[in-house]
């Protein structure tokens, strides 16, 4: 006769694994019930290879600017470091699939695209809020210490999300998974509990490079490796100040983050489109015009992106996202709004409304415009113009 494993346990033992399944099926319940699509259990020692992986990208310099990445390294490494209690790590994964697919919009010049995860309002404060919720039911059920993670703690979340069986991390090094392909967000609960911990998943990349070819610039160097100064999510959303020439051309109409390499992804066919209304695309953001967005002041700026992600890299930074944009579009239509750009306050504005004209202008009418131009103190916007072929 075969016997179960609780049959087999000491009474005391048997007690304490019936609580922790219980506990972890609670979590798994609530979960559920808040919307999310997976939720699965890992444990603190689960990523021994990140740190090293870590420690190679930020000795590359993939992390360009992201200087917190280089600062929180030691407790980004492991989460021992960052919390020594902790005991069961249980991640989440958010569904935010797009309706359609999102790189239609490349190939309308005229309007600016914004990647799938910020056109809607912020997932940061969605899913927050949800883990909260189910952080205060379990830490009141299990009496145990919880604390809660999206995105911005230094936390490694998608080696662990694959560590709990999520999905695996994949050639364009993001989480994917088979039920959900690349559109996840992640979030995590860490905890005292002792939770009883799900299998990881394996790699089902396979020979596929779709990833890889699709990125417009080039920012895998190899498989699962991402230079970050090359990536147009980074430049248009982390990255402060002028942008490489080099790369401008490359970014077409990206205004905001870049979503070609998740796109590309065959896995996304079994994806299903968002169900939270909250992170469903507003009308407004599926197809802005450039036209609109380059009449942004501060204000209108911050009216028209309430409660969006974008509204974190301010009116500037985004402005220039959108010169950029303008000045691939190749519409003489645009000139009129980034002439009154040009003297603009904002001196990363003012440069890159010197590149985009430069770009829509016939050559002679940039030189008389750059004749009658007043007098430049900015040494960025003066190499602008000594990039623009004008002379001091
Ligand atoms: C910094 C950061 C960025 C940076 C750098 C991205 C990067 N790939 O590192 C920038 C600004 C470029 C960025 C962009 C985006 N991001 Co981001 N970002 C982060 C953040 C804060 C940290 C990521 C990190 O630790 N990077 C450091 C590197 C070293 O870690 P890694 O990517 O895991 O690197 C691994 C591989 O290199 C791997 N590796 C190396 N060699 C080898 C070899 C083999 C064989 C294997 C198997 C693996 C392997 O090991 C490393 C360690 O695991 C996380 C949130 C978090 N706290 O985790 C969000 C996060 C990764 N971002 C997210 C999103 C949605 C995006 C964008 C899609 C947004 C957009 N549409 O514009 C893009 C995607 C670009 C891309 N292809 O990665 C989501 C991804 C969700 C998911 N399903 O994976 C996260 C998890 C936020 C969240 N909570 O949902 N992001
Ligand atoms: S987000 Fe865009 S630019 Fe960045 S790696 Fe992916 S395809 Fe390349
Ligand atoms: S596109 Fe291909 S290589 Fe890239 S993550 Fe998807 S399956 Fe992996």
């Amino acid at each position: 006769m075969r016997i179960s494993t609780s049959e087999a346990l000491p009474p005391h033992e048997d007690k304490a694994l019936r609580r922790r399944q219980k506990l972890t099926a609670f979590i798994r319940d609530e979960a559920a019930a808040l919307g999310f699509d997976l939720c699965r259990v890992t444990g603190p020692d689960s990523i021994p290879k990140a740190p090293e992986r870590l420690q190679s990208f930020l000795e590359d310099g993939h992390h360009g600017t992201m200087a917190w990445m280089a600062e929180t390294q030691a407790r980004r490494s492991s989460p021992k470091a960052l919390w020594s209690e902790v005991r069961s790590i249980v991640m989440f994964g958010f569904n935010y699939g797009p309706d359609e697919d999102p790189r239609s919009i490349l190939q309308k010049p005229d309007k600016g695209a914004i990647s799938v995860y910020a056109r809607n309002r912020d997932y940061h404060d969605v899913i927050k809020g949800k883990l909260k919720e189910i952080a205060t039911r379990f830490a009141a059920r299990a009496g145990e210490d919880v604390k809660v993670f999206v995105d911005t703690a230094p936390v490694m979340e998608k080696p662990l999300a694959e560590a709990a069986g999520l999905g695996w991390q994949g050639k364009h090094t993001n989480l994917l998974s088979r039920s959900h392909g690349s559109w996840l967000f992640l979030g995590s609960l860490f905890t005292t509990a002792d939770l009883i911990q799900d299998e990881p998943e394996t790699d089902h990349c396979g020979s596929c490079r779709a990833c890889l070819e699709a990125c417009p610039t080039a920012a895998f160097p190899a498989p699962y490796r991402l230079d970050a100064r090359r990536c147009i999510s980074y430049l248009t959303i982390e990255h402060k100040g002028t942008i490489d020439p080099a790369i401008r051309p490359l970014i077409g109409n990206r205004i905001y983050g870049c979503d070609d390499c998740l796109a590309a992804c065959p896995w996304n066919k079994f994806a299903a489109s968002a169900s939270d209304m909250k992170l469903k695309a507003r009308e407004d953001l599926k197809e802005p015009a450039i036209d609109f967005l380059l009449t942004l002041d501060d204000t209108g700026f911050r009216s028209f992106f309430s409660g969006s992600p974008i509204k974190r890299i301010g009116r500037d930074r985004f402005v220039r996202n959108v010169l950029i944009a303008a000045g691939n579009s190749g519409d003489a239509r645009l000139i009129a709004a980034c002439l009154t750009l040009a003297a603009d306050m904002s001196p990363t504005v003012r440069g890159m409304a010197v590149w985009a004209l430069k770009r829509l202008m016939l050559p002679d009418a940039f030189a008389q415009f750059a004749a009658s131009r007043p007098a430049e103190e900015d040494p960025e916007v003066n190499e602008e113009w000594r990039m623009a072929g004008v002379a001091e």
